[in-house]
């Protein structure tokens, strides 16, 4: 009985060392200090023993209970302070595994080609302004030389708030803002939301536009040029093709719009650039002098170029985009692949 009890007690302390989790910890429970523990049924053994060593067998037993118990204690703390720590078998939920990526947010496609246009021009020097999304009448039109009941001002296209307030139709606006305010040389980008009331694949009511415009004396047709095409390329990688195309604007004059060598066929013909080989990204060409007058610069001493481009129409090109709904759809299948 007595080499019973120290064996027992030997193989207590050698299956405790081993014991690394909760399910381990509660078979060592049931097997050393359960109802039907080994440890109960040696103790059951005791009432058959010599009366005389009954005692001291007792008492054995009981101390080498009570140092079970108090390993088995020592070990339950152990095991619940590190179970944070531990990996497998714990609730079933092994923390060793990777965690679950959250996802990243990203920038919406047509701020990161505003991001891009905007720091194309700031490395040539232009700064950027904003201005109102809700103007006066003055700035969006007169100033603009669109007098009234010029076709621009149709209440098709112009989103009214009152009489002389509506929601801008373009960026400039703040180009004639700043010339009032500002002399020349002048390098600025008006960057921001515009409203027009429009709606089919190639129209939203409201879109993104960076205007921009150039004052100085003695700039001419071929800055426009120059500064456009360093723009068209660096937008999209490449020596790419520009063609100026004669066209009317009421604040420029000349006035070309200006095509790129279509970024999808290089110029063959296919759907995109509807077999023309062309694309047209902007509209540009050399500040009327009426507009110049408007804002108290004289005709004959500055001369500048302006020019505007559509950010949703710059983005469709960059990426082979044929509807330009998808933008405003905030479906993240759409949106997570810019
Ligand atoms: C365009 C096309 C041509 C333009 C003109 C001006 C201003 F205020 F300087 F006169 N700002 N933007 C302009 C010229 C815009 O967009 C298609």
């Amino acid at each position: 009985m007595e080499q019973e009890l120290v064996n027992l007690q030997n193989q207590a302390k050698e299956q405790l060392a081993t014991i690394e989790n909760d399910g381990q910890l509660e078979e060592f429970r049931i097997r050393f200090l359960g109802r039907k523990s080994q440890f109960s049924s040696i103790m059951k053994g005791l009432a058959e023993v010599a009366k005389e060593d009954k005692p001291r067998l007792g008492q054995m037993a009981n101390s080498i209970k009570k140092e079970i118990e108090a390993l088995y204690d020592t070990k339950r703390q152990e095991i619940s302070s590190n179970s944070s720590a531990s990996s497998a078998d714990n609730n079933g939920i092994d923390l060793t595994l990777p965690g679950r990526k959250p996802q990243t947010g990203k920038l919406h496609p047509v701020t990161q080609i505003m991001n891009e246009v905007c720091s194309i021009f700031e490395s040539l020097g232009f700064s950027v302004a904003e201005g109102p999304d809700v103007e006066h009448d003055h700035y969006n039109f007169e100033a603009l030389n669109i007098p009234a009941h010029h076709p621009a001002r149709d209440m098709h296209d112009t989103f009214y708030v009152s009489d002389s307030i509506l929601l801008r139709t373009h960026t400039s606006p703040m180009q004639a803002r700043i010339m009032e305010t500002r002399q020349p040389p002048l390098r600025v980008i008006a960057p921001g939301k515009v409203y027009r009331c429009d709606s089919d694949i190639t129209h939203t009511p409201m879109f993104h536009q960076v205007e921009g415009f150039l004052v100085d004396r003695d700039v001419s047709f071929a800055d426009l040029k120059g500064v456009l095409t360093i723009f068209t390329q660096k937008m999209f990688d490449r020596d790419l093709e520009l063609r100026f195309r004669p066209s009317f604007f009421p604040f420029t004059e000349p006035s070309a719009e200006v095509d790129i060598a279509c970024v999808m066929c290089g110029g063959s013909g296919c759907r995109v650039c509807k077999r023309t080989g062309w694309l047209e990204i902007l509209g540009s060409g050399m500040i009327d002098p009426e507009v110049f007058k408007m804002v108290g610069y004289d005709p004959e001493v500055y001369s500048g170029f302006a020019f505007g481009l559509g950010i949703e129409r710059i983005a469709m090109l960059k990426y082979g985009i044929d509807d330009i709904r998808l933008y405003y759809e905030n479906d993240l299948r759409f949106l997570s692949q810019f």
